[in-house]
C-alpha cells in the first residue's frame, strides 16, 4: 500500500539525496512526498514527482504520516521527533538523521543489516553517524565472526560531511588556489588572499584539518567521540563508558580528519580480536555481508576509494592484511563508503522499509 512520506529538511544535502533514494528504490510513496523547509515556497526538482515546493513545518502538517525522515537540526528533533512520532498512522516510523536522540534509551540506534530488528515497534529511530555507519558495516560481521576488543580508526572524511555548504566551499577554494587570488605557488605557499572559510575551521582546498566537531574535554573531537559511543550502542553495550562497564565492551578510539574530497568517507581500522583471525577468514565473514563489497586486490591495484564508491550502496573494503602489532588477534583494512548514502539518506530509507516490514 503507498505510504503517506513527508522529508524535513529537504532541501539540505541529506535530504536531497533522501529523495533520490526514494526514486531509485521505487520507495512506495502515495502521491509525491510532502517536503518541509525552513521557510515554504522553494522549489525542489525531482525525477519522479516533477517539481515540488517547501512547505512550512508543522507537526499538525505530518499526523496521519506513515514515514517522517527529519534531515534537519538536533535541536529540532529533540523538541519534534516525539511529538511527530505520536501522531503517525499505526505503524508509522519518524528516521531522525541528527545526533540528538542517538543515546536516548527509547531511541534504537540502527543500521538494519546490523540491528534492523530494533526497528519494529518504534516510533522514532536514530540514523547513525556517517563515520560509524559505514565502519559497523565491516566491524559487525567481524564482532560477529571473531569478537572486538580494541578498534582504532583514522578516518578520511569528505567535505560533504559538513553538508551542501561544505561541498561549495571546498569546490570554491580550490578554483581559488588555482585560478584565483589565492593562487598556488609550486610551493605550496598561497597567493596575497587567504583562501576564505566558514565551514571548517582552516581552509580545506589542498589541506588536511584533523578537526572534526567541537573538542571535547579527554582531547577528542565530538566527531571521535560519537564514533565510540555509536559503535558500542551498535553492537548492543550501553554507549557511554563507564565504570560499569564488564571488560566485554570493544574499546573504540578514533582520529576524525576532513579531507579535501567531495564525496565518501574513508577510514583506515585497526582490531585486535577476541578469537584469532586470519586474512583469509575476514575476507569470507566480510564478502558474505549485505552491503559491503570486497574490493581487494593489490596484484591489480584494487582497494577501496571515494572515486570508486561514490554514488554506491555499497561500502568497500580492501586492503585486508594481518596487524604485526596484535599478531593471530589482529587485522588492518580500509573501508570506503558513500557517506550521504549509507551513513544517512541510504540508511534512513533502509530503516523506514524495515520498519515497515514489521507493520
Ligand atoms: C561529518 N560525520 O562528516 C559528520 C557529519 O553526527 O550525523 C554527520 C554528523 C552526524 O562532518
Amino acid at each position: 500500500k503507498p505510504l503517506k512520506v513527508a522529508i524535513v529538511g529537504a532541501t539540505g544535502a541529506v535530504g536531497a539525496e533522501i529523495i533520490g533514494v526514494l526514486e531509485q528504490r521505487g520507495f512506495p510513496v502515495e502521491g509525491s512526498p510532502t517536503l518541509f523547509g525552513s521557510k515554504g515556497g522553494k522549489s525542489v526538482e525531482t525525477k519522479q514527482w516533477g517539481t515540488l515546493t517547501t512547505e512550512a513545518f508543522s507537526v499538525e502538517a505530518t499526523k496521519g504520516y506513515d514515514v517522517v525522515f527529519l534531515a534537519a537540526s538536533g535541536d529540532f528533533a529533540i523538541k519534534y521527533a516525539r511529538e511527530i512520532g505520536k501522531g503517525l498512522s499505526e505503524n508509522g516510523v519518524v528516521v531522525d538523521n541528527s545526533s540528538a536522540l542517538r543515546y536516548d534509551d527509547d531511541v534504537p540506534l540502527v543500521v538494519p543489516e546490523v540491528n534492523g530488528q530494533l526497528c519494529e515497534g518504534n516510533k522514532v529511530i536514530a540514523n547513525p553517524n556517517c563515520t560509524t555507519a559505514i565502519a559497523l558495516m565491516a566491524l559487525f560481521p567481524l564482532f560477529l565472526a571473531f569478537g572486538l576488543k580494541k578498534v582504532i580508526v583514522s578516518t578520511y572524511q569528505a567535505a560533504s560531511g559538513a553538508g551542501a555548504a561544505g561541498m561549495a566551499e571546498l569546490k570554491e577554494g580550490i578554483a581559488d588556489a588555482v585560478q584565483g587570488d589565492a593562487y598556488l605557488e609550486d610551493d605550496g605557499r598561497f597567493g596575497s588572499k587567504p583562501i576564505a572559510n566558514t565551514e571548517f575551521a582552516h581552509p580545506l582546498a589542498f589541506n588536511v584539518i584533523p578537526h572534526i566537531d567541537k573538542f571535547q574535554e579527554n582531547g577528542y573531537t565530538k566527531e571521535e567521540m560519537k564514533v565510540t559511543w555509536e559503535c558500542r550502542k551498535m553492537l548492543g553495550f550501553p554507549p557511554l563508558p563507564s565504570s560499569s562497564d564488564t571488560g566485554k565492551e570493544p574499546k573504540v578510539s578514533c582520529t576524525a580528519v576532513r579531507i579535501p574530497t567531495l564525496r565518501a568517507h574513508s577510514e583506515a581500522i585497526t582490531i585486535e580480536t577476541e578469537k584469532p583471525v586470519t586474512v583469509e577468514a575476514a575476507r569470507a565473514v566480510l564478502s558474505d555481508f549485505p552491503g559491503l563489497k570486497l574490493s581487494d586486490d593489490v596484484d591489480k591495484n584494487l582497494y577501496p576509494m571515494p572515486i570508486t564508491s561514490t554514488g554506491n550502496y555499497d561500502v568497500e573494503v580492501g586492503r585486508i592484511r594481518r596487524n604485526d602489532v596484535f599478531g593471530e588477534n589482529g587485522l588492518d583494512f580500509f573501508i570506503c563508503g558513500d557517506q550521504l548514502l549509507r551513513g544517512a539518506a541510504l540508511n534512513a530509507v533502509l530503516v523506514a522499509e524495515k520498519a515497515r516490514s514489521f507493520a
